[in-house]
């Protein structure tokens, strides 16, 4: 059986990874073409994002009916088949959940919306107050989380786009409806879960406004959150060894991440958590432009880290994923340091105590598309957003610069795999624009060059396999103070390891702190992105993004 904290997982957004039938939007069969490269890459399980019948309005995040294949993406043979191919090749399948919400086009809501007592209690409907909202809370995708209904003089609530209504959690019919769609889907054989937006499902019992915020202080880590994960586990994976879950957490705390995944509390296995990548938010919004905070970012990782060992929690540790900008144009530099800067990013998150997560592309250093125009961008929340900004009067080049940076759609662009049309996408006409740099960014040029960014990964994930260290030391930051260096410590039984890592394009100058007396170890180094790094790890005069691993013992 695999141990996950031995496992790195490799994220699939399927509409944008391969294209089997021409359509122009990838699907499951291109994931199984693909499967002899995850391997090669040395992935443990893939999860893939949600591929359910759906309208695509939040792609695929808006599910329709958990039951079934949307046949853009293919059939349940094709997916059966995908399952069995995986395992052939020793790789898992982890699905995505998206259980805060449905689609309003799901039948349970239609069933509602006819008035259906039943099915209308599955979902979170209140009446007006004053002849307004129920409540001041704000949709995460901009304006109200409530919508009117005529028909009943009532409001439904969601916390995303208006077509994907919140779901009823404290009702217990619905509940086993959920545990019924957990349990179909483990016995096709998949190896494990992401929960999406999980702790938000736990809503209030009395609705009210939220007059410092959005209303999230209502619903987030909300008061039966743990009771319902606790249910949830009992009522299906958690009659199985062998499956992994991951639950993706919104705004959320230490506290509360300890017991989504402390393996005592028998919740999760393991907790996303994004306060790191809130480090560019200018006053914590997002749709606003500054350089990254480095300083924050360390000690936000430093407190995580040291706070989730001390209760015994276990984090997915990422830098990407499919609604966050690719991390090589954010934190490193997509011009002149992309292959240095791309290496040094990816060791500091597979060091880090915690479950790595790679996102589709990540591996070969993919870069924001620097889309040009708003008719180029597909998903809701950078459109939704592209109208606010421009109802509160902002300039359309700088709405365009936001979005080049901020905007979902930056990490959507296809896979690319070569240099010909589309980047052998798809023969078709693509659902997305692509990223105009595949000639030189694609896959095939990666695993001819022995120094790519892609074997630097594959490094990453056989030195997990091979030292215990890397998955099961404690986590100590140094230098927290230094203002271009992100260094730290590992320690398990008598090994340590010492991550040194150099997050500018210019020459900074390490020293190990004092205290560190580690004159007795022998040391090596294990991965550099330079060929030539120092064996000596007292004082290293770092060339630009350079990053060392040195183990010692
Ligand atoms: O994301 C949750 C979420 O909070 C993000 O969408 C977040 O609001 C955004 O990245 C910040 O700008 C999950 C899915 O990952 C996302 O794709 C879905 O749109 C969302 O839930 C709703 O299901």
């Amino acid at each position: 059986m695999k141990d996950f904290r031995k496992s790195v997982i490799y994220q699939i957004y399927p509409k944008s990874f391969y294209d089997s039938n021409k359509d122009g939007f990838g699907d499951l069969r291109g994931v199984t073409e693909k499967l002899d490269y995850l391997k090669i890459l040395g992935v443990d399980y893939i999860w893939l994002t949600p591929f359910y019948i759906s309208p695509q309005n939040d792609n695929g995040y808006d599910v329709a009916d958990y039951y079934n294949i949307d046949s853009r993406f293919g059939t349940m043979e094709d997916f059966e088949e995908l399952v069995f191919e995986a395992d052939k090749r020793g790789i898992g399948i982890m699905l995505d959940m998206v259980f805060n919400h449905t689609s309003i086009q799901h039948e349970w809501f239609k069933r509602a919306m006819e008035g259906d007592k039943k099915y209308k209690n599955y979902y979170i409907f209140k009446r007006g107050k004053d002849g307004k909202e129920p409540t001041n809370w704000l949709s995460k995708f901009g304006g109200s989380a409530w919508k009117y209904v005529e028909r009943f003089d009532e409001y439904y609530l969601h916390l995303f786009d208006v077509t994907q209504a919140d779901l009823n959690w404290k009702n217990e019919e619905l509940r086993r409806e959920i545990y019924d769609i957990v349990n179909f889907w483990i016995k096709k054989g998949v190896k494990g879960f992401r929960f999406d937006v999980i702790n938000l499902i736990s809503k209030p019992d009395v609705y009210e406004d939220d007059y410092k915020g959005d209303g999230r202080c209502f619903y987030t880590d909300g008061f039966r959150i743990h009771q319902y994960l606790k249910e949830l586990n009992r009522e299906t994976f958690g009659k199985y060894e062998d499956i992994i879950t991951v639950g993706e957490m919104s705004s959320t705390t230490i506290d509360n991440c300890i017991k989504y995944s402390n393996p005592k509390e028998k919740e999760l296995s393991m907790v996303f958590n994004f306060h790191h990548l809130k480090v560019d938010y200018r006053n914590g919004d997002k749709w606003t432009l500054m350089d990254f905070d480095f300083i924050k970012l360390k000690e936000i990782f430093d407190n995580w880290q040291v706070g989730m060992q001390k209760g015994n929690g276990w984090s997915a540790v990422f830098w990407c994923n499919h609604d966050q900008p690719r991390i090589v144009s954010r934190f490193g530099d997509d011009k002149k340091y992309r292959k240095e800067s791309a290496k040094m990013l990816a060791t500091v998150i597979h060091m880090l105590r915690g479950t790595p997560y790679i996102y589709q592309g990540e591996e070969i250093g993919m870069t924001n598309p620097y889309f040009d125009s708003i008719e180029l961008y597909r998903d809701v929340e950078s459109i939704n957003y592209y109208n606010i900004l421009k109802q509160e009067g902002k300039k359309e080049s700088e709405i365009i610069k936001i979005l080049q940076c901020k905007s979902r759609d930056n990490s959507r662009t296809p896979m690319q795999w070569n240099s010909d049309e589309n980047a052998g996408f798809t023969v078709g006409t693509p659902w997305i624009s692509l990223a105009k740099n595949y000639k030189e960014i694609n896959v095939e040029k990666a695993l001819k060059d022995e120094d790519s960014i892609f074997y630097h990964y594959q490094k990453l994930i056989n030195l997990r396999k091979e030292y215990d260290v890397i998955a099961y030391g404690d986590f100590k930051m140094i230098l927290k103070e230094h203002n271009d260096i992100f260094a730290y410590i590992r320690e398990y039984k008598n090994e340590k390891l010492l991550v040194v890592n150099n997050f500018y394009g210019k020459y900074t100058m390490f020293e190990l702190p004092d205290e560190l007396d580690f004159k007795e170890y022998k040391s090596k180094v294990l991965l550099s992105n330079y060929n030539d790094s120092s064996e000596n790890f007292h004082k290293i005069n770092l060339r630009p993004y350079e990053s060392i691993v040195y183990h010692l013992e």
